[in-house]
């Protein structure tokens, strides 16, 4: 199997679906431990739970003592737009985050409301395949804050984000990403808005920023303005659910 397939497996078996989706898969459905896995319900989903919390899910988090010196800049450092230029200059305070489509309560929310949200800081490691990593610490408001309040349809399987910064010069086409429900309900999967204790700069994605720290570095949404839960991503601009994926053919799936 294609590892964005098998990814995709894992994510529907841990969601609790039937042995239908194991019928294209022989290596799997062949295999001791999944069919055993598979004939009661109950212990089905005990070790769907067991998945789901296995600390060695968790990607690595590091000390203060190794946070890199200072955490650099890539891709967009001051997003091009007069939207974005105009909530800058006024700290934000005019800025709120749009949470809609597969939802039962959209949402409005400004930077104050997802502060006032638990929090959670986590020192990670960053790498960006064009070959730089870098260790930084993230406080924010973990996804699964947002997503409960918002209340996500049952259909809905990914969240894609709408970011700020333009890519081209007419600035139709801005940046976004895409993940899926088991990286959006992860417990590492935040909302950052600082970086090394302070408040998150422009160059690294002010106001707020994903991280989702088992991926790579182009999936760390930076600038983010809208966030929309969907069923599909192929409606998305070219339809591979990312800004880099649509581009440049990069992998939509850019993980462990
Ligand atoms: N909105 C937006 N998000 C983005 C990018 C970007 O250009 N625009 N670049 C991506 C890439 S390739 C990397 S490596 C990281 C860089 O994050 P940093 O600027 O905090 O180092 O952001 C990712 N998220
Ligand atoms: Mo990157």
């Amino acid at each position: 199997m294609h590892q964005y397939d098998r990814r995709r497996f894992f994510k529907r078996m841990m969601l609790g679906a039937s042995a239908v989706v194991l019928a294209g898969c022989d290596k799997l459905s062949n295999s001791q431990t999944f069919t055993g896995l598979l004939k009661t319900g109950e212990s089905f989903s005990k070790n769907a739970r067991g998945l789901l919390n296995n600390p060695k899910s968790m990607a690595q988090e590091f000390s203060e003592a190794d946070l890199s010196p200072s955490f650099r800049s890539n891709g967009t450092s001051m997003p091009n737009s007069a939207e974005y230029i105009a909530l800058e200059k006024n700290n934000f305070v005019d800025w709120s985050l749009e949470v809609n489509g597969l939802v039962e309560k959209p949402l409005k929310l400004t930077l104050a409301d997802i502060q006032a949200l638990p929090s959670r800081t986590q020192i990670t490691r960053h790498d960006c395949v064009e070959g730089w990593s870098a260790i930084g610490k993230w406080t924010g408001t973990p996804l699964h804050e947002i997503l409960d309040l918002a209340k996500p349809l049952t259909k809905a399987q990914y969240v894609v984000f709408y970011c700020a910064d333009p890519m081209n010069d007419d600035g139709t086409d801005k940046y976004y990403e895409s993940i899926d429900m088991v990286d959006a309900l992860h417990a590492q999967t935040i909302l950052a808005y600082k970086l090394n204790g302070e408040t998150l700069p422009v160059k690294n994605g002010a106001p707020i920023r994903l991280r989702v720290e088992r991926q790579l570095g182009y999936k760390q949404a930076k600038y983010i303005m809208r966030i929309e839960l969907v069923e599909k991503l192929d409606h998305i601009a070219q339809g591979k659910g990312g800004y880099w994926e649509d581009s440049a053919g990069y992998e939509w799936y850019a993980g462990i």
